[in-house]
């Protein structure tokens, strides 16, 4: 074992790929990723946008001139921070994996490529239909993982022919299970044991990531794992979430059974920067990783001197495939109203509601109104951060309704607010205002204490505000 923290990165392979749905990202916002990613110890960049019709729909399509500037610019930019481009095709829409020609328009694709002084490539068959399409492929291949790994393994030989020192990276069509699937089981014996494989492990959006699944998968394939980490990615069905929370959920062993990891980050830039430099510390030194301790810190590098409001927003936006309490300190004040209502103690229903109310709705006001240094990261979260301003007023009413003993009577003022948070369909809060706030306006009013069974003590007053009608 080597001293926690010092010495080389655990992983050998550190990085991001553009490689969501959505508006691919400006070559600005390339090389600033490059340059953000490098300073903290990442090594790869995953040229992927799903978006970018050269890349997958007309895989075939040569870049126009301004396209391989722009790659050669990024390629640049990159070898003095410590970062290698990972440059992807995904032609696995239309081609015909018997045709020796196509094989030589995605080797020539890479070529141009290659050209700039770029060594490392990527053939990625995700979503793509699960099953040969062309009758051609049909006749010649058994298997759809037969048609796909003759030509990576084409490839990969032309490849290195033409362009020392390169690297393959293959993305499969199933890309995620238990790692021992017959379909990733015969690609991987029938690639070369050079060509590496990506993997997202047991899901799309995995919660975990564990030594054992990479081992599974290592036997299988007979490789270890380069996972394609689809987080923070919040493209498909997860637009609903904004991914600002930290890195978790990835074992601390895990360097040891995989290459590496690649992060697949959000549409929205500057947002996705805040789960990134969580997942450079965890991949720099795993058995040191703490998410919380992490995320703060990366909190005040992205967000900067409004890093406190911020985070009272990134709080209440946890959820995502891999949290575990979405919006913990809600959770809790939202918890302790409803047992204190239960109890008919309403200064225990509101002592840590009020103020946390009253703090949240100031750091959302703070957000939207305030001058903020890191304007870009406010204007791409604004929808949630919006949502988070109605959720923190509601939950002022909500405290302000408690402790004057009026939630019986006026509990519907709350209605609004519930109606509002529905209709946006954002998720913020998890799931504890939206169910508090409909306990309160959908279903019968809190029943009265048993004052026999109450913790507390209840003053006359107290007891009024716990019983309804
Ligand atoms: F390459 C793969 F590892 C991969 O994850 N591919 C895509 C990815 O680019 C996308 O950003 C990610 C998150 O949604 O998941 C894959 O895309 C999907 C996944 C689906 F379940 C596209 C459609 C789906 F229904």
């Amino acid at each position: 074992m080597t001293a926690a923290g010092a010495g080389a990165p655990a992983f050998a392979i550190r990085g991001v790929v553009e490689g969501f749905y959505g508006t691919p990202w400006t070559h600005e916002d390339r090389l600033d990723m490059i340059r953000f990613i490098g300073e903290r110890g990442m090594n790869r960049f995953v040229y992927s946008p799903k978006d970018d019709p050269f890349l997958r729909r007309d895989w075939a399509r040569p870049h126009d001139p301004a396209a391989l500037a722009d790659l050669a610019e990024l390629a640049a930019a990159a070898a003095p921070v410590g970062v290698e481009l990972i440059y992807c095709l995904s032609p696995g829409l239309s081609i015909r994996y018997s045709d020796p020609e196509d094989a030589g328009r995605v080797l020539d694709k890479l070529a141009s490529v290659a050209a700039l002084g770029i060594r490392h490539f990527g053939l990625l068959v995700d979503d793509v239909p699960q099953r040969l399409q062309h009758d051609a492929d049909i006749a010649r291949f058994g298997s759809i993982a037969q048609a796909q790994a003759t030509l990576a393994n084409l490839v990969f030989q032309g490849l290195g022919e033409r362009v020392p020192d390169s690297t393959l990276i293959v993305c499969p069509t199933e890309y995620w299970g238990y790692g021992d699937e017959p379909y990733v089981a015969e690609l991987g014996q029938a690639l070369d044991p050079d060509i590496a494989l990506f993997w997202t492990g047991r899901a799309i959006c995995s919660a975990t990531l564990d030594v054992a699944d990479a081992e599974v998968f290592t036997r299988a394939t007979g490789r270890r794992p380069t996972y394609w980490d689809n987080y923070p990615v919040n493209d498909v069905a997860m637009r609903h979430e904004l991914h600002v929370g930290p890195y978790r959920g990835r074992a601390a062993g895990l360097a040891a059974s995989a290459e590496g990891v690649i992060a697949n980050a959000m549409e929205r830039f500057e947002s996705s920067k805040i789960a990134i430099a969580t997942i450079a510390d965890y991949l720099r030194s795993p058995a040191d990783y703490d998410p919380e301790s992490s995320w703060d810190a990366a909190l005040r590098d992205v967000v900067g001197p409004d890093a406190a409001a911020y985070r009272d927003f990134a709080d209440n936006s946890r959820s995502s495939c891999l949290s575990q309490l979405d919006a913990p300190e809600v959770t809790f004040a939202l918890e302790e109203h409803t047992f204190g209502m239960l109890l008919g103690d309403t200064a225990r229903a509101v002592r840590v509601l009020g103020p946390l109310a009253d703090r949240l709705a100031a750091s959302a006001d703070r957000l939207l109104h305030g001058p903020i240094a890191n304007e870009r990261l406010i204007a791409e979260g604004r929808p949630w951060i919006e949502a988070f301003a109605v959720g923190a007023a509601a939950m002022q009413l909500l405290a302000r309704l408690t402790a004057e003993g009026r939630l019986d009577t006026d509990g519907s003022l709350l209605r609004p607010f519930l109606d509002d948070l529905r209709t946006r369909g954002l998720r913020i809060f998890g799931d504890a205002l939206e169910m508090t706030l409909a306990e309160v306006c959908d279903h019968p009013p809190f029943p009265a204490p048993n004052p026999e069974r109450s913790m507390t003590s209840l003053s006359p007053t107290d007891g009024e505000a716990g019983h309804r009608e």
